[in-house]
């Protein structure tokens, strides 16, 4: 079983031989002409692409490459499904596919129809498959149906589905970030008033300090090491903050800078591992820290923001015997942290999902926002809050309204518009979406990419509820498991156009705030897809008519983007920039004078208590590997971590020691939810206390603990529980 162990540093000539190996299965020129051409890029949100050409980011630095563009590139570039697939795979045999095996079946190139009690998928026609999600809606009630985008989809698509989903009569309209970022946009609004980055991309190249925590960029955002190398050859620092020691974190090995990729850059200068969930109380520290140092910025506090006496004194009065036992911390080194931010003149706070999947995850933000504010680091170039965010488009689709509340912008145009009012419901967060489909309140599922099932926690009650629901129908480019485990009694799987494959022009929105074009381009494979807004406009105009508009109309991009234009600020040069080309930052987003649009233009600093944990022993991180994307698996091994497959859990050699587990062993893991057997143990680089294994597997072991403020679920710190089993196999 075991094969790979040794832990590598990131990047390297392993990534440049990799890609040279992915350009030969599908032809470097034809990769490389794709990988160049004008759209944005499919993964990350760092953002890349778009007008200046693939390989290009925000400040035009070229090239720009990263093995999981390339992986995301081939994959949809490789072959077709085979047309007897669904006749060859009945559905047992299709739940049994791994993550791996669903993505290595091929792009889906015909739409597809599993009706109640049958034992296969079947293909069937265009005009079949949008008969039948047409009657859907037809025969239920709005208030029964919901709508979940993931985050790989255009503006445009999101825009025209959110609102057929509103006029249609219902505010069940979700995407992933309630998974994903959900608590940095609730945090950074209860703060300043906006819920993206305070910067942009350019502001990376003024900071002197960035403090980097619960993120993995080196395999999750590779193109923003070479910020974090420049930062660093600059005289620079960077705190990392993770319970792992990501060997990508320590020492990166830039592909696009020939020193870099033969001698590796440093990264970490201060690297703190704190138990998971522990952020608040470690933050908390460095509050108290920097008040005990004298080293608070009391006139920028009194000038920009409002609350802090409270936040400052709630601090202050928590004692250090808590913040270190919460934090699992030590003192002495959170002061040593509060004292090198005390000394950057310019400091960027950077996160992920490290923060956000917490029951805790606001709280993790507002007590960053509170460390950020208290030392002037946010409204001036150079300083500010970074969410590293995760899927290419997540943030757009947020941004153009493929969310439950209905920004005030669109409610008002699509009423003048479409003439009529709109629903005025909460609408279901994806949670409570699955849980209204466990309790038979859900006819009709709609979604746009992604894979809903994969994503939740608890996979078994989640598949549960989701085969309650009447009909469900997938948009989608390639197969996952959460087709099959996340059927519902009708379920339809349509086939889509990647965004390079578009024949219109199509936009997206990078962490940076910034808006790409992507200028689409011919198929990869030949087939019967379709481009996601023709599908949702002709659904829309089966189920609404040419009441009150003409959805087929619609279905023209650029009479989307004026829409767009019109219902959201700061995004007036949409309206024209398929003519003019210019991508854009949209307004009001970036801050460089402490002026925030809230209600006073000041910030708003909230106290952040230090979380009880209610139970002892091990604290489940669930994490991706160097060689996935969310669910979808490209390689079984984590050459990063020393992980050899997917079921294996990282354990610190004093917590295997004290469970009196070896390297190698197989174990059982026990969690809220579930159980899996079969897991082998690796002892690596993680701090005691907290174990790490691979999501979406291990989904199975978790209960859906929520952020009640967030929405989203405890992924990163789930109790489990680690069994030798009574006669433990030494592999
Ligand atoms: N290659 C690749 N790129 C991706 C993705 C992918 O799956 N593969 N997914 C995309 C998406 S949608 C997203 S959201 C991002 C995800 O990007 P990341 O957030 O970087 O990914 P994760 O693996 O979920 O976890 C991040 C890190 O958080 C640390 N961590 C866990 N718990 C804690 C904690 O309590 N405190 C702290 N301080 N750290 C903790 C983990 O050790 C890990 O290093 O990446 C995007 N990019
Ligand atoms: N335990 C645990 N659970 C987690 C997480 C975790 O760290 N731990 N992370 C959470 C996070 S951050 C996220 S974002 C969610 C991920 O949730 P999702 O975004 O729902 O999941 P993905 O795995 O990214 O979806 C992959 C599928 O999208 C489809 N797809 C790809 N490209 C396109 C396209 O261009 N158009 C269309 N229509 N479809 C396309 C393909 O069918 C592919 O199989 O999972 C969450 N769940
Ligand atoms: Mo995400």
């Amino acid at each position: 079983m075991k094969s790979v162990k040794r832990t590598r540093p990131g990047g390297g000539f392993r990534a440049v031989f990799y890609t040279i190996g992915k350009a030969l299965e599908v032809g470097p020129w034809k990769l490389w002409q794709k990988m160049r051409s004008s759209n944005a890029c499919k993964t990350c949100a760092v953002g890349m692409g778009g007008q200046l050409g693939g390989m290009v980011n925000e400040s035009k630095n070229f090239p720009e490459v990263c093995k999981k563009s390339l992986q995301a590139q081939v994959a949809d570039m490789k072959g077709a499904i085979p047309i007897d697939f669904f006749e060859r795979n009945d559905l047992s045999a299709l739940l049994a596919l791994t993550p791996k095996e669903a993505e290595d079946a091929g792009r889906l190139i015909y739409p597809v129809v599993l009706r109640p009690g049958a034992e296969h998928f079947t293909p069937v026609s265009w005009e079949t498959a949008l008969d039948i999600a047409t009657s859907a809606f037809k025969e239920t009630s709005p208030d029964r149906t919901a709508f979940y985008s993931s985050g790989r989809s255009s503006n445009e698509s999101a825009f025209i589905l959110q609102s057929f989903a509103r006029i249609y009569g219902t505010n069940n309209v979700m995407n992933c970030s309630y998974y994903c970022h959900q608590a940095s946009g609730v945090g950074l609004k209860m703060t300043f008033g906006t819920g993206t980055a305070t910067i942009e991309l350019e502001d990376l190249e003024k900071c002197d300090l960035l403090v980097l925590l619960g993120a993995n960029p080196a395999s999750n955002h590779p193109r923003l090491m070479t910020q974090l190398a420049n930062l660093r050859r600059r005289g620079g620092h960077i705190i990392v903050v993770n319970p792992i020691k990501e060997s990508g974190l320590e020492k990166f090995h830039v592909p696009s800078q020939m020193h870099s990729l033969i001698f590796g850059s440093e990264i970490a200068s201060l690297y703190i591992q704190p138990l998971a969930g522990g952020d608040v109380a470690l933050l908390v520290g460095v509050l108290k820290a920097l008040i005990e140092r004298s080293r608070v910025d009391n006139d920028f506090l009194k000038q920009h923001t409002i609350g802090h006496e409270e936040a400052l004194a709630s601090a202050q009065a928590t004692e250090w015997s808590l913040i270190e036992a919460a934090s699992g911390v030590a003192k002495a080194s959170i002061e040593e942290m509060a004292g090198m931010i005390a000394l950057g003149k310019a400091v960027i706070f950077a996160w992920a999902m490290g923060l956000t999947h917490h029951q805790s995850g606001v709280d993790n933000i507002l007590a960053l926002c509170n460390v950020a504010l208290a030392t002037a680091n946010v409204g001036r170039p150079g300083t500010g809050l970074l969410p590293i965010r995760g899927h290419s488009n997540v943030q757009g689709i947020g941004s153009v309204g493929f969310a439950p509340a209905m920004q005030d912008g669109i409610r008002r145009t699509l009423e003048t518009l479409y003439g009529k009012p709109l629903p005025s419901t909460d609408g279901y967060d994806i949670y409570s979406t699955i849980e209204a489909a466990q309790q038979g309140k859900l006819d009709v599922l709609f979604a746009l990419g992604g894979n809903l099932w994969g994503s939740n926690p608890d996979s078994v009650w989640a598949a549960d509820a989701m085969q309650r629901v009447k009909t469900t129908v997938y948009l989608s480019t390639k197969l996952n498991p959460g087709h099959f485990h996340g059927r519902g009694q009708t379920t339809l799987i349509l086939p889509v156009l990647a965004r390079d494959e578009e024949p219109q022009s199509t936009t997206q929105e990078s962490m940076f705030n910034y808006v790409r074009l992507s200028d689409g381009g011919a198929v990869n494979v030949k087939g019967q897809m379709r481009s996601e807004s023709d599908i949702i406009c002709t659904l829309a105009n089966g189920v609404l008519g040419q009441e009150p508009v003409d959805w087929l109309r619609l279905g023209n991009h650029h009479e989307v983007r004026k829409l767009i234009a019109e219902a959201l600020p700061g995004w007036g040069e949409i309206a024209t920039i398929e003519q003019s080309r210019k991508e854009f930052t949209i307004g009001g987003r970036v801050f460089h004078t402490p002026h925030f649009p809230t209600a006073t233009g000041k910030a708003t600093m909230q106290s952040t208590p230090v979380p009880v944990v209610d139970f002892d022993g091990l604290r489940l991180i669930t994490i991706r590997s160097e060689g996935q994307f969310n669910t979808v698996v490209y390689e079984n091994a984590d050459i990063y971590r020393g992980m050899p497959h997917r079921h294996c859990v990282l354990i610190s050699a004093a917590d295997a020691r004290k469970l009196g587990v070896f390297d190698g062993q197989s174990v059982t893991v026990h969690g809220e939810a579930g159980s899996m057997d079969n897991i082998e143990i690796v002892i690596g680089a993680i701090r005691d206390g907290v174990v790490a294994m691979f999501y979406p597997e291990s989904n199975v072991l978790i209960k859906g603990r929520v952020d009640p403020r967030s929405g989203t679920p405890s992924f990163k710190s789930a109790p489990v529980r680690i069994e030798v089993p009574v006669r433990g196999d030494a592999k």
